[in-house]
């Protein structure tokens, strides 16, 4: 099985080239922009801006890849916000760029498509646990940039008979994940309090918002899994099944902490609308795969705790 993944330079690539390289021992190719680097030996990697639109259908004719994992986006609510243009021309008019090369192929691969949680935006009450069918209500630019794609793979799968399978990632954590991300935020800055580079104080945003977390390990198994088992033209959620308020991921860092640490909020953490609850019902994921997450909250905590101990 020869897996081409598209923006594979980013926080979830590097985890998803390990899981199918060495757990389903699939052949990879990875693309990344020219100013990135990814570390990993043994596999093809090519240079590939998707808003260089001409450049995506030859290096897809080129490779013949069985399957197509699109992972390039602006991926942070934060910076949607900031960059609201660039954040709808990578996440929409890329993925059309991408969706456009494959359907030219001729043949048709099975592609994934990476959107998020975030998609569902305003839940009421009544609606949580999210599943697939719930009205998409986008709380933030990033939301909505996502909700579109899913829309145009939907799309594209119906209109041009393209093997495509949407997921919805719910918040996903682990080791090497950016600062810009809460608990990558939180364990950095706890990290550097214990070596004594930064006064002990917490910086925080909105602490009350709930969300579904997984590991990151487990969130490439289940992309792995619906690779080989998902349906055509379906959305698939992907996530613990469970919200935690950021307030109790906070404090169960702080439990893990080497030293006492004071909370503070930071003004310019705080985004302009939030989302209060966000929890995934995974019964879709779990009757076509059977996955389940295997890797605890506390488990990834003290992960991520560590990789920042390394890093300072
Ligand atoms: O923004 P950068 O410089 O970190 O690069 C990101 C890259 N990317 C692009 N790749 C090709 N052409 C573009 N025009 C373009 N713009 C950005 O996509 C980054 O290396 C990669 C996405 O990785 P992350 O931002 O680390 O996202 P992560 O956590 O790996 O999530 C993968 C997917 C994304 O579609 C998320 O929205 C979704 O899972 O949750």
């Amino acid at each position: 099985m020869k897996a081409l993944i598209i923006g594979a330079a980013g926080f979830v690539g590097s985890y998803l080239i390990q899981h199918l390289k060495d757990d389903l021992h699939w052949e990879v190719i990875a693309t990344k922009l020219p100013q990135e680097t990814i570390t990993i030996e043994d596999i093809e990697i090519y240079n590939l801006d998707i808003l260089k639109k001409d450049c995506i259908l030859p290096l897809l004719q080129s490779i013949h890849p069985d399957m197509i994992l699109h992972l390039a986006a602006q991926s942070s609510v934060g910076v949607s916000w900031k960059n609201p243009a660039l954040t709808i021309d990578i996440n929409i008019k890329g993925s059309i760029y991408v969706l456009d090369a494959i359907r030219e192929l001729d043949y048709k691969p099975r592609v994934l498509l990476i959107g998020s949680g975030e998609e569902y935006g305003h839940i009421l009450p009544t609606e949580t646990p999210i599943h697939e069918e719930t009205i998409l209500r986008p709380g933030n630019i990033y939301a909505a940039t996502k909700a579109c794609q899913n829309m145009l793979g939907k799309i594209y799968a119906d209109a041009y008979q393209m093997d495509i399978i949407s997921v919805r990632a719910f918040n996903h954590i682990g080791p090497n994940q950016a600062p810009l991300f809460v608990v990558s935020d939180f364990c950095k800055q706890v990290a550097e309090i214990e070596v004594g580079q930064k006064e002990p104080v917490i910086y925080v945003g909105n602490l009350s918002a709930a969300r579904d977390f997984t590991d990151v390990r487990d969130v490439v198994r289940a992309y792995g899994l619906l690779l080989q088992h998902g349906i055509a033209g379906e959305t698939y959620n992907v996530g613990s099944g469970h919200a935690i308020k950021i307030e109790d991921i906070l404090n169960q860092i702080l439990l893990q902490s080497k030293v006492t640490i004071q909370v503070e909020v930071d003004s310019t953490k705080l985004r302009p609308v939030d989302v209060p609850i966000i929890e995934a019902d995974t019964t879709k994921l779990y009757q076509c795969t059977k996955w389940k997450p295997e890797i605890s909250i506390d488990e990834t905590i003290s992960d991520v705790l560590d990789y920042w101990r390394n890093q300072i």
